[in-house]
């Protein structure tokens, strides 16, 4: 049986020939143009990026290598006794497309689970850390710690050749990805558990083996699988997706690259919203002494948070125009599980309120919920209450797609990054009012 690399590979070849052929016989078809309101604008809608990972469709949200969420899990092998799918199988199905056989899923396991064990200057350098400090900036530390593993540096310093980076590449982000469940519930238990790791059991899958270090028992592993794939990627532009392909672009490695996606990721307008949401929710009911409040008691809440210049977090996007599927694929397993948690309870009355609200209000393109506004009240549930961890979680999905990226970026010799800036007086000048 090939193995995931060789498979990759031969993608690679396949892809190649189509990335010369645009550039060399049409590169200069015009796929969009640039307004000064987009210049301005954060570039929003503006078709600059190329990824083949994924696709996010403003009516009918993201696709993962043409396939939606609920064909994702559908297509991929499950883990045997739970409901979700292997997280190594759907890292095989993004890199290469192709939805793997249960034995080609099990050799990835098996390969993760080979490249598992963290060197123990990264937990050292963490109990080093002061304890209050927030759980992505350790995150990220701890990653770039892990600079000095990099092969991908070395083979580079060593001179080799461009056409052949994605392997080193690639070596790198299997190691880091294999990692960073251990990393990420390592922070936990040493953040929130009075500094009691959990080892990893070698036998388990990525997914189950991030609850056993989590030390929380089923259907906790099936929510970790689910979670790390819902997060995964979401196409390019965002900012963890795209920071991480930016600092990759100047032929940095993974670890510096995935620190720093991990940096734009905890921005409380991308993935700390998580963390917002439930921080928001929770202020509510300690109003209401731990009451769930009203429609209307919800409604002038929303008004207030409105009125006094905040955003309501978990809800809104820069590209989606209806509720994320990301939100109701974690409200299913909410409706399954958890139907009567009562903060549950309470993300479903918001939904029916909030949507109003931000209509009337009327500045929010998208009144409808993203993935945030649910996810935290799932890990909530399982006994995660410590809301600032949440965009840890959200960290470890995100790095399946922003790995899988930042390969085939070097795969198919994408360039450094390098937009033009232009000042104010020359868009007055373009704009005839100078
Ligand atoms: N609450 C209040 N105002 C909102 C809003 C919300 N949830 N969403 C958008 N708006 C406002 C914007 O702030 C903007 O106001 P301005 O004109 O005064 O600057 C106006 O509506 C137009 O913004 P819009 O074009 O709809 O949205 P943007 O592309 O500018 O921003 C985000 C998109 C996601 C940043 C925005 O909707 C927001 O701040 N949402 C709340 C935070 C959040 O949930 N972020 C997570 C998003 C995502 F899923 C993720 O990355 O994790």
């Amino acid at each position: 049986m090939p193995r995931l690399k060789d498979v990759l590979f031969k993608k690679i070849e396949e892809q190649r020939p189509r990335v010369t052929r645009l550039l060399k016989e049409f590169g200069r078809v015009e796929l969009d143009r640039v307004s000064i309101a987009q210049a301005i604008g954060g570039v929003r809608g503006v078709k600059c990026l190329v990824s083949d990972i994924s696709y996010l469709d403003p009516e009918e949200g993201v696709r993962f290598r043409g396939k939606t969420i609920a064909e994702t899990f559908a297509a991929l092998p499950r883990v045997p006794g739970s409901e979700y799918p292997f997280v190594e199988g759907f890292w095989y199905f993004l890199l290469t497309g192709e939805v793997p056989t249960m034995d080609q899923t099990l050799q990835v396991v098996k390969d993760f689970q080979a490249r598992r064990p963290v060197p123990g200057y990264v937990f050292e350098a963490l109990r080093a850390m002061p304890r209050d400090l927030h759980p992505m900036a350790m995150l990220s530390a701890a990653v770039v710690v892990m600079q000095r593993e990099s092969l991908f540096s070395r083979r580079y310093n060593e001179g080799m050749s461009k056409g052949d980076l994605w392997d080193p590449m690639y070596e790198d982000s299997c190691n880091l990805l294999a990692r960073l469940p251990a990393i990420a519930a390592f922070i936990y238990r040493l953040k929130y558990k009075g500094d009691t790791p959990i080892p990893s059991d070698p036998e388990l899958d990525l997914g189950g083996d991030f609850a056993h270090m989590m030390g929380i028992a089923p259907p906790y592993d099936d929510v970790a699988r689910m979670y790390f794939i819902l997060h995964s990627d979401h196409e390019s532009g965002n900012v963890s997706t795209h920071t991480t392909r930016l600092v990759a672009s100047a032929l940095a490695d993974a670890y510096y690259s995935f620190s720093a996606g991990v940096n734009g990721l905890s921005g409380p307008l991308h993935g700390l919203a998580n963390q917002e949401v439930l921080r928001w929710i929770q202020g509510k009911m300690e109003k209401l002494d731990g009451r769930i409040p009203t429609e209307e008691e919800l409604a002038a809440y929303l008004w207030e948070t409105l009125n006094s210049g905040q955003v309501i977090p978990g809800y809104g996007h820069a590209v989606l125009r209806r509720t994320d599927p990301r939100f109701e694929a974690q409200m299913e397993f909410c409706e399954k599980y958890l139907p009567d948690d009562k903060l549950y309870r309470l993300v479903k009355m918001l939904y029916k309120v909030a949507p109003n609200v931000l209509r009337e209000h009327g500045k929010a393109r998208n009144p409808w919920p993203n993935v945030d506004a649910q996810s935290g009240v799932i890990q909530w549930h399982y006994g995660i209450t410590q809301y600032e961890y949440y965009t840890v979680l959200f960290a470890v999905g995100r790095a399946i797609g922003v790995l899988a990226n930042i390969i085939w970026d070097r795969a198919l010799g994408y360039p450094l990054e390098r937009p033009k800036s232009v000042t104010l007086d020359m868009m007055e000048d373009v704009a005839g009012i100078r």
